[in-house]
C-alpha cells in the first residue's frame, strides 16, 4: 500500500442472523471475502436463514481521501473470543448488530459491547437491524435498553441499504478520526 493512503480495520459483530454478512456485501466495493456455510447445528436449524457466518466476511471500501476501511464481520457468537483475540491489532471501531426481532440479539450485543470496551479502547456504534420486522415502539424500546452504554451511537439502519450503513460508518469514524 503507498505511503499516504491508510487503512482502518473496522469491526462488524453481532448475533446470528443480526446482518452482519448483509452489512459487509452491502459496503464493501470489492467482492467481499465471505465464509458463510451452510447451517448444521440442530439449534440453528430450521429458522429461514440457510447459511452462517463461520469465521470472517472481509470487505473493504474507500472514504474521503485515501481513506481506505477494511470491514471485519465476525459473530459473536461462541468463536468471539478467539475472533477478537486474532483480531484486536489494528481495530479502530466496531459495530455490533443488534437484531430488533430477536430479543437475545440485544443481550449479545450488550456483553460484546462489555467486552470490547473492557479489552480495547475503541468507540464502539450500535446498529438496531430489522426494525422493519417489528411493531411501533420496540425499536425504542431497544434503544432505551442500549442507551445504559454512555457515549455509545446507537442507530436503526437496514444493512441492505448502502446509504444508511455508510452513514453510521462516517459517523463512527468521525469519532476516531478527529
Ligand atoms: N427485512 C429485513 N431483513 C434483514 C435486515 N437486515 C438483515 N436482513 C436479512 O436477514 C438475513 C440474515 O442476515 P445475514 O447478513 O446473513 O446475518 P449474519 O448471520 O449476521 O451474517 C438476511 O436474509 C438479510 O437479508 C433488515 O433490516 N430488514
Ligand atoms: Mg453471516
Amino acid at each position: 500500500m503507498a505511503k499516504d493512503k491508510k487503512a482502518f480495520k473496522i469491526l462488524i459483530t453481532g448475533s446470528f442472523g443480526s446482518g452482519k454478512t448483509t452489512l459487509v456485501k452491502t459496503l464493501s466495493e470489492i467482492d467481499p471475502l465471505l465464509t458463510e456455510r451452510k447451517i448444521t447445528s440442530s439449534a440453528e436449524k430450521g429458522k429461514e436463514k440457510k447459511t452462517t457466518t463461520v469465521a470472517l466476511d472481509m470487505g473493504k471500501l474507500k472514504i474521503g481521501d485515501g481513506i481506505e476501511i477494511h470491514l471485519f464481520g465476525a459473530p459473536g457468537q461462541e468463536r468471539f473470543d478467539f475472533m477478537l483475540d486474532i483480531l484486536q491489532k489494528g481495530i479502530i471501531g466496531a459495530i455490533v448488530l443488534v437484531d430488533a426481532t430477536n430479543p437475545s440479539s440485544v443481550e449479545m450485543a450488550m456483553n460484546i459491547a462489555n467486552k470490547l470496551t473492557s479489552q480495547l479502547d475503541i468507540p464502539i456504534a450500535f446498529a438496531i437491524t430489522k426494525s422493519d420486522l417489528v411493531e411501533n415502539g420496540a425499536v425504542e424500546e431497544i434503544k432505551n435498553v442500549l442507551s445504559d452504554f454512555e457515549g455509545v451511537i446507537i442507530e436503526s439502519i437496514d444493512p441492505r441499504d448502502k446509504n444508511q450503513g455508510k452513514k453510521l460508518l462516517v459517523k463512527l469514524l468521525s469519532q476516531i478520526l478527529v
